[in-house]
């Protein structure tokens, strides 16, 4: 049987230009040591409630690098990496994890709930499947302010599983509005596996009853990410009508931190582990002489540098007066 959400599988392409390919790089090297650094807050208790998306990296820099500066995201608890490779700063992401007034939402918001409007990223939701509905108002508001800017919404396979979902994709098609869905198939629903919670393989299936163009990919080829990504976002934007596409991934960290995953199945794990995506980039471009091993050292150099930087900016800041206590939030 045709199955119009795989009709279109993309695979790894080798025309994205090498400045591009290195830039998603040492985004992604940012993203996973900027991850790495927030769990290890949290283990010593400085960073409360971190989700992290290890392992993930390639969906949010292949989707974002394909995005134009004025469309605007809406994305889950585990934002971090589409915040990042907007281009959030290090030091306020991890202030506001920590809680320190310096933050992106002045520390109020810690991991789960960071939104950066003067980065296009409308908000991060923790309800699960909120992110759907909220950007089918997003949407809404764009067409009917006749920008040419789209909105991407990036969701997991669990809030697939909601009713907001197909809620969601039914008044977007309806009302042609210019919605690029991104779910990060990451194969987990907090503890429980998508096989124990999913009556179809892909979340595309369900995707493809709902009229707009369907796509999946490897969410773990940066490349072909970036490329599946170009084309659902060029779409998007001349149809201003929604689209669909799957990334199909794995996290590789636990569905907050700290977690042991001892509901993991080991196997499982290390098979994705052994195709972890920075891991797969890399190797490539030094395959390919496009990085040599020098460059490589320079770039974790760099990054692990901006790391540092940021954590000592985070660490300098202070916390929010009492009197801020009342402000920005609703009630
Ligand atoms: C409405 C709602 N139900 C349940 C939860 C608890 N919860 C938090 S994350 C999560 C799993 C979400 O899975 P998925 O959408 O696949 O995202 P992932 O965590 O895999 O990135 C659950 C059930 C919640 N936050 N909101």
């Amino acid at each position: 049987m045709s199955n119009p959400a795989r009709d279109k599988e993309y695979r790894m392409e080798s025309n994205t230009d090498n400045t591009t390919l290195l830039a998603m790089l040492e985004s992604m090297l940012r993203i996973r040591a900027y991850e790495e650094k927030a769990a290890a807050l949290q283990a010593q208790g400085q960073a409360p409630g971190t989700c992290t998306a290890v392992g993930q990296e390639a969906v949010a820099v292949g989707v974002v690098q394909a995005l134009a500066a004025d469309d605007l995201i809406l994305t889950n608890h585990r934002s971090a990496g589409h915040l990042l490779a907007r281009g959030a700063d290090t030091g306020r992401m991890l202030a506001e994890v920590m809680g320190k007034s310096t933050g992106y939402c002045k520390g109020k918001s810690g991991s789960l709930h960071i939104s950066a409007k003067e980065l296009g990223v409308v908000l991060t939701s923790t309800i699960v499947g909120a992110e759907l509905s909220l950007a089918t108002g997003v949407g809404l508001a764009l067409a009917m302010e006749r920008s040419a800017a789209i909105a991407v919404c990036f969701f997991g396979d669990g809030a697939a599983c909601e009713g907001a979902f197909h809620e969601s994709l039914n008044l977007a098609a309806l009302w042609r509005l210019p919605i690029l869905y991104v779910c990060e198939n990451n194969q987990w629903q907090a503890f429980v596996h998508r096989r124990e919670a999913m009556a179809a393989e892909s979340v595309g299936d369900w995707a493809a009853a709902h009229p707009m163009p369907c796509a999946s990919v490897d969410g773990n080829d940066a490349e072909a990410v970036y490329a599946a990504a170009a084309a659902a976002a060029a779409q998007v934007r001349s149809s201003r009508q929604p689209y669909f596409l799957e990334a199909r991934t794995y996290r590789l960290r636990g569905h907050y931190e700290p977690d042991d995953q001892h509901y993991v199945d080991a196997k499982e794990l290390a098979g994705w582990r052994g195709r972890d995506p920075i891991a797969a980039l890399q190797a490539r471009l030094l395959a390919q002489g496009v990085l040599s091993a020098e460059s490589l050292e320079r770039l974790h150099q760099r990054v692990a540098a901006d790391i540092d930087n940021g954590l000592a900016f985070a660490l300098a800041s202070p916390y929010p007066a009492a009197e801020e206590l009342a402000t920005d939030v609703y009630a």
